[in-house]
């Protein structure tokens, strides 16, 4: 496709005069391995690895939270959501220190002159600003998000859903179009290992001097090591949310398991949703041939039952809780909804984005789910959704309903 498109548009641009060819700009100016072909290749192999381990689990994040109709979750295993949010926050963050690396191996093409030797050159580093530019954005929103600053409001998870479909579509082009380097950087040791972007003739030229300075042990160990402690580091201090021993280096995290009210941590606070005062006039209605309203009273006299579920943020940490209360499924068979209705779930919160809920029938007429009135042995204070709350296995918590008034079918 190149060769075409570089006979359509005439082959060459012309070279830069030569006395610009000065500092980072003179041939050979960056001569140290890393950044050679080799280390951008393989820096960029573990850079790949995350994104598309990212990717995927975001895009079942998504799924869950706007399911197409071929999409079904299930209700079971009840801690799959806990493991895919938690891979997909961590591999994220991991991302970060490896596109650092990655940067750093190839920001000397930033001084390649001339810029653009050929027309496909030019498109082909485009495409690589394309890349730099939706990964950055990608990792950074990612990382302001789930440190409890949310600068956008609404617009976060429509923009990173698109971002990321951007950044994936970008390493794909961007694989595809280095093919040859990728495997000459992947090939075993004793490979030309020029820095890319040369001539085959200059390439030829330095090849002596790359091929050198890549078997120069040091630097480039300690580029590995750099690299792979920041990794380590980000994720060792990252998974603390979720994996209560590590809890104590959580740095990244903002919530920790076992931190807040009743044990357990808060995302939304009923001061900020407005349902602090809920009176004796309280209803939890379930719409239905036989439409019920129940009042708190009503509410215990149904068969009361005890789970072990995990709240799982979609921001990462996650924390288990006991939770008592009425299942949903019972419930709805009262109301007389036959068994693959599907609910919607609402709040007494009158804004906000997590006011509504869905709930499929594999989780709707789960044993598990409930809504509960008590958590951890004690009834639900108002922060963690007095009086009502959905509580559901295997679910994202912005689809665990807080304060909730009304269920209907959807
Ligand atoms: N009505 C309502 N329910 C809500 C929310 C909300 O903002 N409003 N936040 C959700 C989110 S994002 C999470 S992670 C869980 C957290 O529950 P917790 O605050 O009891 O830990 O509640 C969910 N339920
Ligand atoms: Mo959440």
């Amino acid at each position: 496709m190149s060769s075409r498109l570089d006979r359509l548009l005439g082959a060459r641009l012309p070279g830069p005069p030569g006395a610009a060819r000065r500092g980072p700009f003179r041939d050979g100016a960056f001569s140290s391995p890393l950044h050679s072909e080799r280390r951008a290749a393989r820096v960029g192999v573990w850079l790949g690895l995350a994104f598309a381990v990212c990717f995927v689990t975001g895009l079942i994040s998504h799924l869950i939270q706007n399911p197409p109709g071929w999409f079904v979750w299930p209700a079971s295993p009840v801690w799959l959501y806990r493991v895919t949010q938690g891979v997909h926050v961590a591999t994220g963050l991991a991302a970060i220190p490896l596109l650092l690396a990655k940067l750093w191996t190839v920001y000397p093409k930033l001084f390649e002159w001339p810029p653009a030797g050929s027309p496909s050159r030019a498109v082909s580093r485009l495409s690589i600003l394309v890349l730099v530019g939706a990964s950055v954005m990608q990792l950074l929103t990612g990382l302001v998000n789930i440190s409890e600053w949310y600068p956008w409001g609404f617009f976060f998870t429509a923009a990173h859903y698109w971002t990321g479909w951007i950044a994936i579509g970008a390493v794909l082009v961007h694989v595809g179009a280095k093919a040859p380097e990728i495997r000459r950087g992947l090939a075993r040791r004793g490979s030309p290992g020029a820095a890319a972007g040369l001539t085959p003739e200059q390439a030829h030229e330095r090849a002596g001097v790359d091929a050198a300075a890549e078997a120069a042990p040091v630097s480039r160990r300690a580029f590995v090591l750099a690299t792979g402690l920041g990794v380590g580091a980000v994720t060792l201090t990252t998974v603390g949310q979720t994996l209560t021993p590590l809890s104590p280096v959580s740095l990244f995290a903002p919530r920790e398991p076992g931190v807040g009210p009743q044990g357990l941590p808060v995302r939304q606070t009923a001061r900020a949703a407005g349902t602090e005062s809920v009176g004796a006039d309280y209803r939890l209605v379930v719409d239905g041939p036989q439409r019920l309203e129940l009042t708190l009273d009503d509410l215990a006299a149904f068969p009361q039952r005890t789970v072990r579920l995990p709240i799982t943020c979609v921001e990462g940490w996650s924390a288990d809780a006991t939770w008592t209360g009425v299942r949903l499924g019972d419930l709805l068979e009262e109301a007389g909804l036959p068994r693959e209705t599907e609910v919607t779930v609402e709040s007494l919160q009158t804004g906000g984005l997590y006011r509504v809920s869905t709930v499929a029938p594999p989780h709707a007429r789960s044993p598990l789910t409930l809504l509960a009135t008590g958590v951890n042995g004690e009834r639900l204070s108002p922060d963690h959704g007095y009086p009502v709350r959905l509580i559901a296995p295997n679910r994202p918590g912005v689809m665990q309903t807080k304060w909730v008034a009304q269920v209907t079918p959807a």
